[in-house]
């Protein structure tokens, strides 16, 4: 694997004929602000660009986001001169049809902003100090044209807004607003974006969200650590869909004692983890690269194999003890 610059990256995709861009599975706002950002700026630029997606993209998205591909469409990457993932850590999260493998004897890229990244591309780009993949994106694109359209813009804002919380958490960087900035210039429509994610909730998620504070909200650690299971029975009384879980885990954040934040659900016969730290001392990263995790110092993940809820919380307790103890 070779590392490069994004510039470089940009300019090989430029060359192409046709691109297809691919994302980690269960796509959040970066995510899917990579993907049809780029779809977008190629298109105008004259190449073929097409976004594959696993599955119909979260409810909030839908009504913002471009025409993509989905697995029954039948394409794969060898129908393009280039492939390139976006905003993804691993082969394992990584949202295509075919294994890793196939992508290999292709000519396949990869552009990330997360730490430890494995992707075994030909070229790649793995910025950790940046806080979204948009955010490379963005700026890679405004090199190329500083009056970048408003369409690419849109896409690129709304992934730099969710990565860092609408511009709260601590990877908002000067250089960060600086970019949003150049893309408020060119047009980008703040209010479209957070109306479209805020503001348009179904009444539904409002009422899980009641029901998750009031009966399975848990605290511990002196009240420094707030977590949830949201569990199979709670998800189909309000006819909820995980997909629709981004955001959800702030509602714990923003209990004033709570310094970490997780939400735990089921992930077929083992459980996900979600984790946030609000403070730097406790990077969450570190309890979830000992479970094969990964993600963000402040914001990471993991897959844990337990026989119930009750396991998990053995296992994880001592686990935010242990990095509470750093504070
Ligand atoms: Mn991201």
């Amino acid at each position: 694997m070779a590392e490069t610059t994004s510039s470089e990256i940009f300019s090989r995709l430029l060359q192409a004929k046709s691109v297809l861009l691919l994302a980690h599975e269960r796509p959040d706002g970066d995510a899917l602000g990579s993907l049809f950002g780029m779809q977008s700026f190629l298109r105008c630029r004259g190449v073929k660009a097409d976004v594959f997606l696993m599955a119909e993209p979260p409810y909030r998205y839908q009504n913002i986001l471009g025409d993509y591909l989905l697995i029954a469409d039948g394409k794969r990457a060898a129908d393009y001169d280039v492939t390139i993932s976006l905003d993804c850590a691993n082969c394992e999260r990584l949202a295509y049809c075919e294994s890793v493998e196939a992508l290999r004897n292709l000519t396949f890229f990869n552009l990330d902003h997360h730490l430890h990244n494995s992707i075994p591309a030909q070229l790649s780009c793995v910025e950790a100090t940046a806080s979204s993949t948009c955010e490379i994106l963005a700026r890679t694109a405004l090199e190329f044209t500083p009056d970048l359209e408003a369409q690419s813009a849109n896409f690129f804002l709304m992934g730099m807004m969710t990565d860092t919380g609408s511009f709260r958490f601590s990877n908002t960087r000067g250089d960060v607003l600086r970019v949003a900035a150049k893309l408020l210039d060119c047009g980008a429509d703040l209010e479209k974006i957070v109306n479209a994610l805020f503001f348009s909730n179904p009444l539904k998620q409002l009422k899980l969200e009641a029901e998750l504070v009031t009966e399975k909200l848990k605290l511990a650690c002196n009240d420094r650590f707030a977590y949830a299971y949201i569990d199979d029975a709670l998800l189909q009384k309000y006819d909820f869909d995980l997909r629709e879980d981004e955001g959800l885990i702030d509602i714990l954040r923003g209990i004033d004692t709570a310094v970490i934040a997780m939400l735990v659900s089921r992930k077929g016969d083992a459980f996900k983890l979600s984790m946030r730290s609000k403070d730097a001392k406790c990077p969450v990263i570190e309890i979830a690269r000992k479970f094969s995790g990964g993600g963000h110092a402040m914001a990471a993940g993991a897959t844990l194999q337990a026989a119930d809820f009750a396991e998990v919380e053995k296992i994880i307790l001592p686990e935010i003890e242990t990095l509470l103890g750093k504070l």
